[in-house]
């Protein structure tokens, strides 16, 4: 019997549809309500920001009660907590960065908040932490000491390492928004900085594609990278229009080979045994309340129509066609594949 493969989102996926230029369009759903969600629409796990479960000012009474009261919730639902973020960019002192702020105090409340996170990860059975360095970088490149900056984001990492000892932690790196320059822009940057903390093996990547595609590079083949190194422990799937702004589309909504190629990439490396599918999808503004979780089942559907075209490719004439260096034919064969052509 085929691999099952298991999906998640986080909360953020069902937005009120605010952008930079314009309020929000819906009504923000209640958190209770959301996970109720979950399930309905063919989800199994759940990803959170510390933030999404307690609020991130409240002491460790309150947190412990508050943690356990979600928990109780998710259980209720059948939901297992993929992975905990702290969410290191809203607050005032994460202003100038977190693990990168030039203020000490700034960086030791960035220290004390993961810390804090891994305590929320853990009371709600999750060993797998992902950190989104939003402004762990520059507007204008004399702020800050960019080689310094680099030591202080492995001392962060080995912080939360030796903090406990047996969680996972992911980098999910983007190239710029919020910031105009990332000071590890790319899953290759991030992974030569994993290397060399105290615990590789503790250490990997989530690739978004959307990221990857900002970066000018192919998600899939970033994919590819990551998981050789036995080191893609989760993906955030979703679509992106060229180099702008962070948009978050649905799944295979721009570039239906390029989907092709990241379902290809991770079934042929059995990811359903390494790790679970994120789908990190943003509903349209224009998108009515009733429909605002659409973009999180089709972005689930297409992956599962792209498995089912990755697992008929004829593999045999992909490798003929590979040994006689026919890429021309090779070409046509996927394109009249993903059409929903058989044969040659
Ligand atoms: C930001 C982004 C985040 C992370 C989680 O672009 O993708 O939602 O996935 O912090
Ligand atoms: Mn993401």
């Amino acid at each position: 019997m085929a691999k099952k493969y298991r999906f998640s989102f986080g909360p953020w996926n069902i937005s009120p549809g605010a952008d930079p230029f314009g309020p929000p369009v819906r009504a923000e759903l209640p958190f209770a309500r959301k996970v109720r969600m979950y399930r309905k629409l063919g989800f199994t796990h759940i990803q959170l920001h510390d933030d999404d479960v307690v609020p991130a000012d409240w002491d460790a009474r309150q947190t412990q009660r508050g943690v356990a009261k979600v928990k109780k919730l998710l259980d209720s639902e059948g939901l297992t907590v993929e992975f905990v973020a702290p969410r290191l960019w809203e607050d005032p002192r994460t202003i100038d960065g977190a693990f990168t702020a030039n203020r000490p105090a700034d960086r030791r409340y960035a220290r004390d908040r993961s810390r804090r996170a891994i305590d929320i990860a853990r009371m709600l059975d999750c060993d797998f932490i992902v950190l989104w360095p939003a402004r762990e970088g520059t507007y204008i490149r004399e702020a800050k000491d960019a080689q310094a900056a680099i030591g202080r984001m492995v001392d962060a990492v080995n912080d939360m390492l030796a903090y406990d000892e047996s969680i996972r932690i992911a980098g999910e790196m983007k190239p710029n928004e919020p910031m105009d320059q990332a000071y590890c822009p790319t899953v290759g940057h991030f992974m030569g900085l994993a290397y060399r903390t105290s615990d590789p093996d503790r250490v990997g990547v989530l690739i978004e594609s959307a990221h990857s595609i900002l970066a000018g590079l192919d998600p899939a083949d970033d994919m590819a990278y990551a998981l050789w190194h036995g080191k893609l422990w989760s993906v955030h799937l979703n679509d992106q229009n060229g180099l702008k702004y962070d948009q978050d589309k649905t799944f295979g909504s721009v570039d239906l080979r390029r989907a092709f190629n990241q379902v290809w990439v991770l079934d042929r490396a059995k990811f359903y045994d390494i790790g679970v599918v994120g789908l990190d999808v943003k509903a349209m503004r224009t998108t009515k309340p009733a429909h605002q979780t659409k973009h999180l089942a089709n972005s689930l559907a297409m992956f599962n129509f792209l498995l089912e075209r990755v697992r008929s490719v004829d593999e045999e004439l992909v490798d003929s066609l590979r040994r006689s260096r026919d890429y021309e034919e090779l070409d046509r064969y996927i394109l009249g594949h993903l059409m929903g052509k058989s044969g040659k």
